[in-house]
């Protein structure tokens, strides 16, 4: 655990300056010793006869980033973030905020109270609160507008976009960006200062008040167009932002107040925070103690399929030295169409440059000789799924692959220990579990068998993250971990809505219910993307359980030649322009005939007990891993079902869900179901534990 430091805010003082120090790293969160320290400091320095001006500045690398969200669960401490800034607002003398780094959420809030505010060049701004389901609720919402007029005001806090320092002193937002030394200069700008200017005093973007009106309405009409009419905090925003208008600055500030304590008590907003803590909570490997990730600036990448290509689309994006390997000309021609493909959607979309777009492309090397990889620091086989021609071929780049480099293949079924074995160096070689598309799925699993060195394990989690990706550690040990996290979830998903196919249920109706609960897609719609054949391959190499049911649905279609997309018909036909697909009346009858040859009567599955049979599935597939020690953390579980398989952000994921039922709520379902597959529904050890104990998986996160 980390300490609080003993002294978070410092007064020192230069000349007739005073400043107001806050130094509470790790990001100057405005945790309650920090807002206590702010308004002693302040109150001090208003006392003081020698001080003339003063300045709010932070040490470290950024100015905070807001009010520290771990204290939103906790009972409320004064002075609250809203009070330090009314304290600052009405200083009787001048008050300048210096900004560096990422002045963010409660700290662009305190920076807006000041009376002026002077920031580095590098510096950035902005009002993320949106993202976790709330609303500026230090008097953001009435101290923007004021500032920089409803309409940039509005989407500033409906996107969560930070601005530049550029940008910031072009619309109001800051007075003076910083030459070079923002402290020199925000005391030199302190002493020209001679008197307070508080916000809520600017009127000039106030004085129009049709067209004030006329840019909130315009904007709540497309938040409920976008967003339904039920969207929590985006319409509170744009409420507040009316009231800025509407009501004096007092009543405006206790609107947002309520607001804010509306949002942030909601369901979406805990799932939100939950989620935030969960990807860093991630990202803490026990390796971390040991070793410290290696430098990564050239990756080589084996293969340059969907998945290969990818991940070196993704590492390009990172600014990263890109080796594609493929294994002859045909192969590097259709690797190069393929990246050269997504450049040009991207292009078209405005979403790069072309000079953007072709100096991304001048740091891709392109190759049929494997022998090339010798000046990769990371080594990543993304071929077909195949044990023998990934242990050959892992085998080859080990002769290739400089000494200190790192191996990485992209599996997560095959054997991860013979497949390192196999490279005769298993300490330097890891698995690294991309998702298609992997660059832009937010996921990545990093795979550790015992014989991994830490150092392995670092540099595979500073690369992913230097991909902006949320890495996962998946441990693969004693001939647990096979399918890591995310697909031994998913295959127990799938398993659970083929039994109700089986039992009455269709494709559609299953998909319907699951993006009804918030997945962007359903088990078939992904079933239909990724290609049946895959999993059958898969199946047809799996010895079965004999406590598992086995629903040969998914077999007769591939023996069918139904594979999906790529063939055109699967669960949907895609011909004629279907783009989602329409259901297969083909499927639906050969699932009617399957049944009667089987002699199940079918019966009828509501949305809701669809809904409820896939989350008992995933959550008890969570506790399973667990308990096998695949996963460190119920939260790492949230994390990859939330980035990697589209489970509802707004929901925390899978396991924070369960704690809502409850285990032993989930335990007793469980026993209901367990009759009709053990395999899937016998509740894993570490949920009856939970369960006989009244725990719930959240008392089992350690960070
Ligand atoms: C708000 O301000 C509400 C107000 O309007 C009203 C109040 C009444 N609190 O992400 P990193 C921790 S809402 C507590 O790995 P990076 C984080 O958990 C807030 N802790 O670094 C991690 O801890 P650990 C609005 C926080 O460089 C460590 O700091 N602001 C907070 O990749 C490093 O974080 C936001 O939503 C926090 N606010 O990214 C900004 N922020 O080492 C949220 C971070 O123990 N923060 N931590 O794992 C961010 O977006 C990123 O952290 C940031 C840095 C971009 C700042």
């Amino acid at each position: 655990m980390k300490q609080a430091p003993k002294h978070p805010v410092r007064l020192e003082r230069q000349g007739n300056v005073a400043l107001v120090v806050i130094d509470n790293p790790p990001v100057n969160a405005l945790g309650v010793s920090v807002r206590l320290g702010i308004a002693a400091a302040l109150n001090a320095a208003l006392a003081d006869d020698k001080t003339d001006a003063i300045i709010i500045a932070a040490n470290g690398r950024t100015f905070p980033v807001g009010a520290d969200i771990r204290e939103f669960d906790m009972a409320p401490q004064e002075p609250s973030l809203g009070q330090l800034c009314s304290l600052v607002e009405s200083a009787r003398k001048p008050v300048i905020a210096a900004i560096q780094g990422t002045a963010l959420g409660g700290g662009l809030e305190l920076a807006m109270a000041a009376h002026y505010r002077v920031s580095a060049k590098t510096a950035r701004m902005g009002l993320p609160e949106l993202l976790l389901g709330i609303l500026p609720g230090a008097g953001g919402t009435q101290r923007l507008p004021r500032l920089i007029g409803p309409e940039l005001a509005l989407d500033m806090m409906l996107t969560g976009n930070q601005v530049s320092a550029e940008i910031a002193a072009e619309i109001g937002l800051v007075d003076l960006v910083a030459e070079d030394d923002l402290r020199v200069e925000a005391v030199t700008y302190a002493s020209t200062v001679k008197k307070p200017r508080p916000t809520s005093e600017h009127r000039a973007h106030l004085l129009d008040g049709a067209g004030y009106m006329a840019a909130v309405a315009a904007r709540r009409a497309r938040v409920k167009a976008e967003l339904g009419a039920n969207a929590l905090a985006p319409l509170k925003i744009v409420n507040c932002v009316e009231s800025a208008l509407l009501l004096p600055i007092e009543t405006g500030l206790q609107v947002e107040r309520s607001a804010f304590e509306e949002c942030v008590t909601s369901r979406e907003s805990k799932g939100l925070r939950h989620a935030f803590f969960a990807e860093r909570a991630a990202a803490k490997f026990p390796e971390a103690a040991e070793a410290k990730p290696a430098q990564v600036e050239r990756v080589a990448i084996i293969g340059g399929g969907l998945m290969g290509s990818g991940i070196a689309i993704a590492a390009l994006q990172s600014g990263l030295a890109v080796t594609l390997v493929e294994l002859d000309e045909h192969g590097v021609n259709s690797a190069l169409e393929r990246i050269g493909a997504h450049y040009e959607r991207s292009i078209a979309k405005g979403r790069l440059s072309e000079a953007q777009g072709a100096a991304a492309l001048t740091h891709l090397q392109l190759t049929n000789k494997l022998d090339l990889i010798g000046e990769a620091d990371l080594v990543i086989e993304a071929v077909a799924e195949n044990f023998e021609l990934k242990a050959n071929l892992l085998a080859d780049i080990a002769v290739f692959a400089k000494s200190e480099a790192v191996i990485a293949t992209n599996t997560s079924y095959l054997d991860l220990a013979a497949l390192a074995e196999a490279t005769g160096r298993p300490e330097d070689t890891i698995g690294l579990h991309f998702f298609a598309p992997a660059q832009a799925n937010k996921l990545v699993e990093v795979g550790v068998h015992d014989d991994a060195s830490a150092q392995a394990v670092m540099t595979a989690l500073g690369f992913a993250r230097a991909l902006g990706k949320t890495a996962v550690r998946a441990h693969v040990h004693n001939g647990f971990g096979e399918g890591y996290i995310g697909n031994s979830i998913l295959e127990a998903y799938r398993h659970a809505a083929d039994i109700m196919l089986e039992d009455g249920a269709t494709p559609s109706q299953i998909d319907g219910a699951m993006r009804e609960f918030g997945f962007r897609l359903g088990p078939y719609q992904i079933a239909d993307m990724s290609g049946l054949d895959i999993a059958y391959a898969r199946r047809q190499l799996k010895p079965r359980s004999p406590d598992a049911r086995y629903v040969e649905i998914a077999d007769k279609m591939v023996e069918q030649g139904w594979l999906g997309q790529k063939s055109g018909r699967g669960y949907y036909i895609y011909t004629g322009g279907h783009h989602m697909g329409v259901p297969n009346g083909d499927v639906l009858k050969m699932i009617a005939e399957h049944r009667a040859h089987k002699g199940i009567v079918p019966r009828k599955f509501s949305d809701r007990d669809i809904r409820d049979r896939i989350l008992l599935a995933i959550v008890n597939a969570g506790a399973r891993l667990l308990g096998e020690g695949v996963a460190a953390r119920p939260s790492d579980i949230d994390a990859v079902m939330v980035h990697g398989f589209g489970y509802p952000r707004s929901r925390g994921g899978p396991m924070m869900d369960a704690d809502a039922t409850t285990p032993s709520i989930i335990a007793s379902r469980l026993s209901v179901l367990a009759p009709e597959d053990p395999s899937l529904w016998g509740a894993a050890p570490v949920l009856t534990m939970l369960a006989n104990e009244r725990q719930k998986f959240a008392d089992l996160n350690t960070v």
